[in-house]
């Protein structure tokens, strides 16, 4: 089998896709993100670009999200060379809509999953150095540019419920300690400023059941999409 790659030219490398005001929606596991992009899609003016979970389940046939978690300290930093991949295909790509919403970005991948998983001892110093260096070529060199973060942050109780409820398969074993150490992350980088900030940020509380949030987003509408609409 061979696996199609998009066609990139040198310029869209080189300047990014055509310029667009990108926002990317970031939180813990199991803190709406998805819930968010579903909402957004609705508006004619905004084009959602989903995290591709699903490639992370099967690269011809193989899933890394399950190895991963099954076998952190020998599959982490496999995985998390694929999730940079493919998250950098989401940056790159082109969309007409005038918003682009993207879940996630590489910033939450190298700061929170990848932070965590070398300081839990699951990369070595080897993985996580050749893992940075990718990270800094590609950051420095290529157009990967986000106007505003949104930060659904929500307390890992409530995740922890959440994501048992969800029955994810690969995610039934973990632990309550691993979403404490994401979510001090995630805070660490988004509202502490321990790491840098690609943009900046829109913090929701995203405690609250269903209804509620979808009240919250038809709230933060101007905030989200910068009144592009
Ligand atoms: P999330 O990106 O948090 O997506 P989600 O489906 O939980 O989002 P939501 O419920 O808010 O809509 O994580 C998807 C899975 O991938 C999860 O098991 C965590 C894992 N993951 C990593 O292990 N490393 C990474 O760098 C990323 C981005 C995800």
């Amino acid at each position: 089998t061979r696996i199609e790659l998009p066609k990139y030219s040198l310029e869209m490398l080189e300047k990014g896709p055509k310029a667009k005001f990108t926002v990317c929606v970031e939180g813990n596991i199991g803190s709406g993100k998805s819930t968010l992009l579903e909402h957004f899609s609705k508006f004619d003016d905004v084009e959602v670009l989903q995290e591709p979970v699903e490639k992370w389940r099967d690269v011809r046939g193989c899933n890394l999200l399950d190895l991963m978690y099954k076998d952190p300290c020998r599959w982490a930093h496999t995985f998390q060379a694929y999730v940079q991949m493919t998250m950098l295909e989401l940056h790159l790509q082109s969309t007409q809509a005038p918003v682009k919403l993207i879940e996630r970005s590489l910033y939450s991948a190298r700061y929170c999953f990848v932070e965590n998983l070398y300081k839990g001892g699951k990369m070595s110093s080897a993985e996580y150095s050749v893992y940075c260096e990718w990270y800094k070529m590609i950051t420095q060199h290529l157009n990967v540019n986000i106007d505003l973060i949104v930060y659904l942050k929500t307390d890992p109780k409530k995740l922890y419920k959440r994501i048992k409820e969800r029955s994810r398969s690969e995610e039934q074993a973990i632990p309550f300690q691993y979403l404490e150490a994401l979510h001090n992350l995630h805070e660490g980088w988004l509202t502490e400023k321990k790491y840098p900030l690609p943009a900046p940020v829109l913090v929701l509380d995203a405690n609250d059941n269903l209804s509620t949030m979808y009240k919250k987003f038809e709230e933060h509408t101007s905030d989200i999409l910068c009144q592009k609409l």
